[in-house]
C-alpha cells in the first residue's frame, strides 16, 4: 500500500525532507493534498486533524500514515521510514546518531522558521519585520556558521570518509542536509556567497545528492515545487546580508 504523505499544499516545507527520501527510494507514495477527490485534498488533512478517530492526532503536518500506523514530526518519520527504504545505517547502533543528527536539523530549520516569524507564526512576516532583520543578522553571523560548522566537522570526522553525515552509504541526513544547503542558497544568496570554500564536505555532499539519478528526475518533475514565500525558506532581500 502506498505511504500517504499529509503536508500543507503549495509548499515545500518540512514535507520534502520526507518527500526526498520517498523519492530517492523509489517508493510509492499519495502527497494527499495535492489530490483531488474523495477523502484527499487540504480538506482531508483538516477533517484527519479534527477527526479525534486516530489517536494521538499530531499537533502539525507533516505526518505520514502506513496502514493503520500514523507518524508525525519529519525526524520521527524518518526514524521510521530510513530502514523501510534502505536509508539508514545498516549498523543499527548508528541510527541513534543519525537520529540525533536529523534532530539537530529539526532545531536549524526552527530556526531558519523564526528568521522571518521571529515573534509569532500567527502575525504576517510585514508585521515582524524589524524583528525579523535583527533575527536574521544574529542568524546570518552566529547561527549559519555555528550549524554548518558543526555538519561539516561531523563529516570530515566520519570514520568511513566524508561522503556521507554517517556510516558508509547514503542515508535520510544526507539528503536532509542536502535541503538545508538548497533552501539556505535560496533564502541568504548573499550570506551564502562563497559558503562552498568554508564548507567544502557540505558543498560537495550537495552536489552529489543532487546529481543522483532519481534525486535529479525529482528535482526536474513537477512534483518538486519551487521555493516561495509561504514556505520555511524564504527570501525576502532586506533580510539577506553578507555571511
Ligand atoms: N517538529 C515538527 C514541526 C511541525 C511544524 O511546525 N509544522 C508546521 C508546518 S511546517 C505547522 O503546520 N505548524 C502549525 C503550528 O505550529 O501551529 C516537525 O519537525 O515536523
Amino acid at each position: 500500500m502506498a505511504y500517504q504523505l499529509y503536508y500543507w499544499n503549495g509548499i515545500q516545507g518540512r514535507g520534502e525532507f520526507v518527500r526526498l527520501a520517498l523519492e530517492e527510494a523509489g517508493a510509492e507514495y499519495v502527497d494527499v493534498t495535492r489530490q483531488e477527490g474523495i477523502g484527499m485534498g487540504t480538506s482531508a488533512m483538516f477533517q484527519f486533524m479534527e477527526s479525534g478517530s486516530e489517536a494521538p492526532i499530531p499537533f502539525a503536518p507533516p505526518f505520514l500514515k502506513d496502514g493503520n500506523l500514523l507518524i508525525s514530526h519529519v525526524a520521527n518519520i524518518l526514524f521510521y521510514l530510513g530502514p523501510r527504504l534502505g536509508l539508514a545505517p545498516t549498523d543499527e547502533g548508528l541510527r541513534y546518531p543519525a537520529n540525533g543528527l536529523q534532530l539537530t536539523i529539526t532545531d536549524f530549520v526552527c530556526e531558519v522558521h523564526d528568521t522571518h516569524h521571529p515573534i509569532s507564526t500567527a502575525r504576517y512576516y510585514e508585521d515582524q519585520k524589524a524583528e525579523a532583520k535583527a533575527r536574521s543578522a544574529a542568524f546570518i553571523g552566529d547561527r549559519i556558521p555555528k550549524y554548518l560548522g558543526y555538519f561539516e566537522r561531523i563529516l570530515q570526522q566520519n570514520p568511513n570518509g566524508p561522503e556521507h553525515i554517517v556510516g558508509a552509504e547514503l542515508s535520510y541526513v544526507d539528503l536532509s542536509l542536502f535541503q538545508v544547503i538548497e533552501g539556505l542558497n535560496y533564502a541568504f544568496p548573499t550570506a551564502m556567497n562563497g559558503y562552498a570554500d568554508r564548507y567544502s564536505g557540505l558543498a560537495a555532499l550537495h552536489q552529489r545528492v543532487r546529481m543522483r539519478p532519481k534525486i535529479a528526475a525529482y528535482l526536474s518533475s513537477p512534483r518538486r515545487l519551487a521555493f516561495n514565500e509561504d514556505g520555511i525558506f524564504r527570501h525576502y532581500p532586506e533580510l539577506d546580508l553578507a555571511g
